[in-house]
Parts: C-alpha cells; sequence; structure tokens
C-alpha cells in the first residue's frame, strides 16, 4: 500500500476542501500547532507537499522551513502571497486555481458597477430606514453605454469586458502590454484611461509591480463623474487615497470587494453612502467554490502521478 504523501497545509480552508486532502494526504494543519515554529523546525522537512490558498500563501520563510518541499497547491488564482521566485529557483510546482472563478469574479464586478452607478444598496438603506415617505432618492447615473476602463484585461477582466459589451459600454484596457485578438482599445497609460472612463474597473493582479497602481492622481483623472470598482487586490489602490476622494467628491462613488487590511475596513468607508463594500466574496459561489477546491486536490493529484500539477503558476 503506498504511503499517502505528507502535506502541510498553511492557514483555513473549507471543510469540504479539508476533508477531501485528507482522504488523500497525510495533512498536518501549521495552525494546530501549539508551537508552529518549533514544529517546522522539527518536522518541516518531511513534507513533500504544501495546501494554501491565495491569502495564506507561502512565504519566503514558510519555504525555507520546508527543505523537501516539492509542490504548492493554492486555493485562489492570486500568487500575490507566494513567493514564486523561490519556487522557481528550488524547482517546486505552484498550482493554483485560474479559469473556474471567472464568471463569478466577472458577474460580481459588474454587480458592484450596477450597485455603485444606479445607488441600489443606497436605495434599500433609504427604504428601510424609513425615509421614502418624506424624501425622494436622489437620480442615480445610467450605467448602459457608460465608457467603462479596465486596469488587467487578463482571464477575468476579459469577462468583465465581454459582459459590459451585452450593456452597450465602450471598453478600453491597460495592462503592461496589449491583448492580440480583442476588440478592445489598449490605453499604455492609466491615468489616461483613468481620464476617459466613467468607471474604472480595477482587476489586475495583485505584488509588488501593481501596488499602489491606482493612486491620487489617476483618483482625480477619474473625476467627480467617475466611479471605480476594485474586485482585485487592496494592495493595487492607494486606500488613503481612495478615501479622501471620495470624502471630498473627488470622484463619485466606488464598489470594493478587496482592502488593504483585509479584514478591517476603516470606518471612513464605512460612514459612506457613495461606497458598495463586499467581505472578498467575488469567488465565493457555491459552485465555484466546488470547482476550486476540486481543482486544488487535483493539482496535488496530478503532481504526486506525474510531476506536474494540472494548473501551474509557473507555466
Ligand atoms: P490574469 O489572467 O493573470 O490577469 C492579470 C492581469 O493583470 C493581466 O492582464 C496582466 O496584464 C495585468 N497586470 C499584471 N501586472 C500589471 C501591471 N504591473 N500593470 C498593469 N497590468 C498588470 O489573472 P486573473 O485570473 O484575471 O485574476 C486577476 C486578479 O484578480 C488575481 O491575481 C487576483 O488578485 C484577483 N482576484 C480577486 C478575486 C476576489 O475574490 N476579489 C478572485 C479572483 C481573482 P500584463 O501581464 O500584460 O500586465
Ligand atoms: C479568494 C481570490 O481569496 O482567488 C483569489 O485570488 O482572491 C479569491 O478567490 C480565494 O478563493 C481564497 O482562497
Amino acid at each position: 500500500m503506498t504511503s499517502r504523501p505528507p502535506l502541510l497545509q498553511n492557514g483555513p480552508l473549507a471543510p469540504a476542501l479539508e476533508a477531501a486532502l485528507a482522504a488523500e494526504f497525510d495533512v498536518q494543519r501549521l495552525a494546530d500547532q501549539a508551537d508552529p515554529q518549533g514544529f517546522l523546525a522539527q518536522h518541516g522537512a518531511r513534507f513533500t507537499g504544501l495546501a494554501t490558498s491565495a491569502p495564506a500563501g507561502a512565504s519566503a520563510a514558510l519555504l525555507a522551513a520546508l527543505p523537501g518541499l516539492r509542490v504548492i497547491s493554492s486555493h485562489g488564482v492570486g500568487l500575490d502571497k507566494i513567493d514564486l521566485a523561490v519556487a522557481a529557483q528550488r524547482g517546486i510546482q505552484v498550482g493554483y486555481t485560474p479559469e473556474v472563478l471567472n464568471d463569478c469574479v466577472a458577474d460580481l464586478a459588474m454587480a458592484l458597477l450596477l450597485d455603485v452607478a444606479r445607488g441600489t444598496s443606497a436605495a434599500d438603506r433609504f427604504v428601510r430606514r424609513g425615509a421614502w415617505p418624506t424624501a425622494k432618492f436622489p437620480l442615480a447615473r445610467k450605467v448602459t453605454g457608460q465608457r467603462l476602463g479596465i486596469l488587467g484585461l487578463g482571464r477575468i477582466g476579459r469577462a468583465i469586458a465581454q459582459r459590459a459589451t451585452g450593456f452597450e459600454m465602450q471598453i478600453r484596457y491597460t495592462n503592461r502590454k496589449p491583448v492580440a485578438g480583442v476588440p478592445w482599445k489598449f490605453e499604455p497609460a492609466l491615468v489616461e484611461l483613468a481620464r476617459w472612463a466613467d468607471t474604472l474597473v480595477v482587476i489586475a493582479a495583485g505584488g509588488a509591480s501593481t501596488h499602489h497602481l491606482v493612486n491620487a492622481e489617476v483618483l482625480d483623472a477619474l473625476g467627480p463623474n467617475g466611479f471605480l470598482v476594485n474586485v482585485a487586490r487592496g494592495s493595487v489602490v492607494d486606500q488613503a487615497a481612495l478615501v479622501q476622494a471620495l470624502q471630498t467628491g473627488r470622484i463619485a462613488g466606488a464598489g470594493l470587494d478587496v482592502y488593504a487590511d483585509e479584514p478591517h475596513v476603516p470606518p471612513e468607508l464605512m460612514a459612506l453612502d457613495n461606497v458598495v463594500l463586499l467581505p472578498h466574496i467575488a469567488s465565493a459561489t457555491r459552485e465555484t467554490r466546488q470547482a476550486m477546491e476540486a481543482l486544488t486536490v487535483a493539482n496535488l493529484r496530478a503532481f504526486y502521478a506525474t510531476g506536474q500539477v494540472q494548473a501551474s503558476a509557473l507555466a
């Protein structure tokens, strides 16, 4: 009988995923250890696999404590918390969960765009606080035909653009390089994209190269009639500049699923009626999470069978 591969779990995972991993692998959860550092010092060398998630990641320090590591499988598509350079240098395979979550993240980006432009969450609060008998809810903004700027026309960005086409939106995007074969105009300068757009959707990868890309200058270019939607990572937006722009009306509103220091959301944002605040739920549907969990396991299963993960972040 083949022994089950020794797997370290970093951070919490959904119960169904933890059960699926425990059924196939010899799993130890780092969070269960009274002295995690002592545990790693004593036992770190035995683990050939690491199960983690986009938020928990795999830091250089953790990887250094796992000298026998050969594979990482992350639940999520964001790689900003995984030290990919160390993994690549050591020949550690990195599996993740791209594609399977595109639809739900794109759907939620459109939900935030519609909500912040039409004020649906604010209108719900208006009715629930009994204001309708004595006040009129203010006019909102039309979505159909809007100018939509997309920061990050990748897998999910393209899914957002396809949905926006259904709303007859004019679409432009920016990346570090143009995307071949798409019908939308590439704008090399983010600040010019923001100046053109009615709504700027942020769906670029997190990490050092996108840190605070959306800064005060970009927000000023978006302007007092502009909306910001962020479903990428909080780190892509200068959150202090965003709060200031919203408080002073330098932009019209924002729809946010991600923040600088999750799960902590600044009270200044909570106080604003022109901001929609979601708790990082863009991929959080039963269907998509089941698909992500299945791919997280499949990456490990494939690696131990063939030496290759199914969906490689290092391809
Ligand atoms: P992807 O296909 O890799 O797309 C990432 C996009 O970001 C690419 O178009 C890339 O284009 C662009 N980009 C990267 N660095 C950039 C830079 N410095 N400046 C401008 N553009 C840059 O990834 P995806 O599957 O669409 O996912 C995108 C991100 O969404 C993930 O990394 C994750 O952080 C986030 N996400 C959030 C949720 C949520 O629950 N809110 C769920 C899933 C994903 P270039 O390489 O040409 O620059
Ligand atoms: C969740 C995400 O954070 O996939 C990502 O990068 O941000 C979201 O899907 C992830 O699913 C948590 O495990």
